[in-house]
């Protein structure tokens, strides 16, 4: 077999069962391959964010990488703003990055690039392959690097000749070693900390925010009463009726502070101390309140669940207490559309097991009371920032969970940079329903213009902050990719639109017209 087939055979026997692609001429042989070998789903993506951002939703859900497959250093680059969102998040993933074959690359021909230069700093493990001998342990341990806690990105870089050249045969993935324990001196600090008495405030994220840390969480808040809070963004949050409810650290940089002013100890669980998305000029860096005391209790990597736990069993604090949330969905709204009607005709209708991937920007940012009490689902954020992040993630996330309803709640503005995403949707059938908040501007930056003090805006700026002359019709591009769209004007329209969508499987998109 040549280098590509072991590979292709290293990667499925290692797991790794789903390759979201978009290949070229140098990447021929592992095509060829994929095809020959049984057990790779393969999803095409017509631009590399796609690719990396479906990566990212697959990983989060199934704690697994998928592969990507991207053509040399210009489809890299492509792919890194959601590549870069997914190493904030800590995904894992395997990129395959195509490469010429070694005795070309002198010549310089006009796709030659430095990919290593390229894929350094949005991954944590890189290697150009040297051989076809060596494809398939490169495989191996590239998902060996991958599938370690919390989850990273480990960058293949597969030159032609490596691909079709004669090769050994596959290669075993090295055992993934277990999420580290956290020293008993740590849970002992923690401890004494919840004991003082002193308002101390619990911030999380990263596998903590599943089920069972929540719940664990929630014992050990019930018992001293410390608060809990994530972070502002999360890899995955499971929340809903029978789990234990969590907000999180607001955007807006004066209520993030005004929320942490009161804790004398922020104890860090997985998450960060918690800093400004952006430096404002009168405005501070770290959001806690001067004097806080940060400790950290687990790193992002560290078992979490299991120092909790330990925790719990010092505190004497038991699971049963823990404050779980009742079901509860808010009356069906009627009327105009608002950000507060939006989000009651959300918790209405979200259903059992959905997986919410939150790209709403300056719409959803009240979104979490309301839908507290609807059934179990997941909540899913942009860890990064870079937008775009949405329809993608919502891909690979559908791909990931097919039998579970994916909702992608997405800003007009943000939808634009991969709205590509509909049509592979539409191509794998999957059960995705894309809402577009239609306000036809970036209204988060007309906010940001001002906190930063850079005065009134003219018509210039204006222009630069506003999505309209044309204004976008994402029903026709939703068509246009084979996807249904219906727009919608009033609430009542919308709980309509949702209401079918929830029902039936498939693709959809709805358009809410804010503007
Ligand atoms: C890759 C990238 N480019 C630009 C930005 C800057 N940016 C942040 S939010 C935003 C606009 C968001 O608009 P939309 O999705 O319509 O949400 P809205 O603000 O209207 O709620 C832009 C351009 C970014 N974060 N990432
Ligand atoms: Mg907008």
């Amino acid at each position: 077999m040549n280098g590509a087939e072991s590979l292709v055979r290293t990667l499925v026997g290692g797991g790794v069962n789903v390759c979201f692609t978009n290949p070229g001429t140098s990447e021929m042989h592992f095509v060829a391959a994929l095809d020959k070998v049984d057990g790779m789903r393969c999803v095409l993506g017509l631009f590399e964010g796609i690719v990396t951002g479906a990566a990212d939703g697959y990983g989060r859900m199934t704690d697994k990488p998928a592969a990507t497959l991207l053509h040399l250093g210009p489809g890299l680059g492509n792919g890194i703003a959601n590549l870069h969102n997914a190493k904030k998040a800590a995904s894992p993933i395997v990129n395959i990055v195509g490469e010429h074959a070694s005795f070309h690359i002198k010549y310089d021909a006009p796709l030659t690039a430095d990919i290593e230069g390229i894929a350094r700093p949005v991954s944590h493990w890189v290697k150009t392959s040297p051989s076809a001998k060596t494809v398939a342990a490169d495989g191996a341990a590239a998902i060996a690097a991958a599938s370690a806690a919390p989850g990273q990105i480990a960058t293949l870089i597969l030159p032609a000749d490596t691909a079709w050249n004669e090769a050994d045969g596959p290669a075993t993935v090295p055992a993934i070693p277990a999420r580290a324990k956290v020293d008993e001196a740590r849970i002992r600090e923690a401890a004494d900390i919840l004991k003082s008495g002193k308002p101390t405030l619990i911030l999380m994220t990263g596998h903590v925010l599943l089920e069972k840390g929540l719940a664990l969480a929630g014992a050990i808040a019930a018992k001293t009463g410390a608060k809990l809070l994530t972070q502002l963004s999360n890899k995955r949050l499971e929340r809903g009726a029978g789990r234990v409810p969590v907000l999180r650290v607001p955007y807006v940089v004066d209520m993030a502070v005004d929320t942490l002013k009161g804790f004398q100890n922020i104890l860090l669980v997985g998450a960060k101390p918690p800093v400004s998305f952006f430096g404002y000029p009168d405005k501070p860096s770290e959001q806690q309140a001067p004097g806080t005391i940060m400790t950290r209790l687990a790193e992002l990597e560290e078992d979490a669940v299991d120092a909790l736990a330990r925790l719990a069993d010092l505190l004497g604090a038991k699971e049963k207490d823990a404050p779980f949330q009742e079901a509860k969905r808010p009356p069906m709204p009627t009327g105009a559309i608002t950000l507060d009607s939006l989000a009651a005709s959300l918790g209405a209708h979200l259903p059992e097991g959905a997986i919410v991937v939150d790209e709403s920007v300056t719409t959803g940012r009240g979104f979490f009371p309301l839908t507290a009490g609807a059934p179990p689902h997941d909540w899913l954020n942009n860890m990064g920032g870079s937008i775009g992040f949405g329809t993608p993630v919502g891909t690979g996330a559908a791909i990931a969970c097919p039998a579970r309803k994916v909702i992608c709640l997405v800003g007009d503005g943000s939808a634009m940079y991969t709205i590509q995403s509909l049509w592979t949707q539409a191509r794998e059938n999957l059960d995705v329903t894309t809402v577009i908040f239609a306000n036809g501007t970036y209204q988060i930056l007309k906010g940001e213009l001002a906190q930063v003090g850079a005065g009134n805006p003219g018509r210039k700026a204006m222009d630069m902050l506003e999505i309209g002359r044309p204004d976008l019709n994402f029903v026709d591009m939703a068509r246009g990719m084979g996807v249904p769209g219906r727009r919608v004007s009033t609430i009542d329209e919308f709980n309509k639109a949702l209401q079918s969508a929830m029902r039936e499987s498939g693709p959809k998109l709805i358009e809410v017209m804010m503007r």
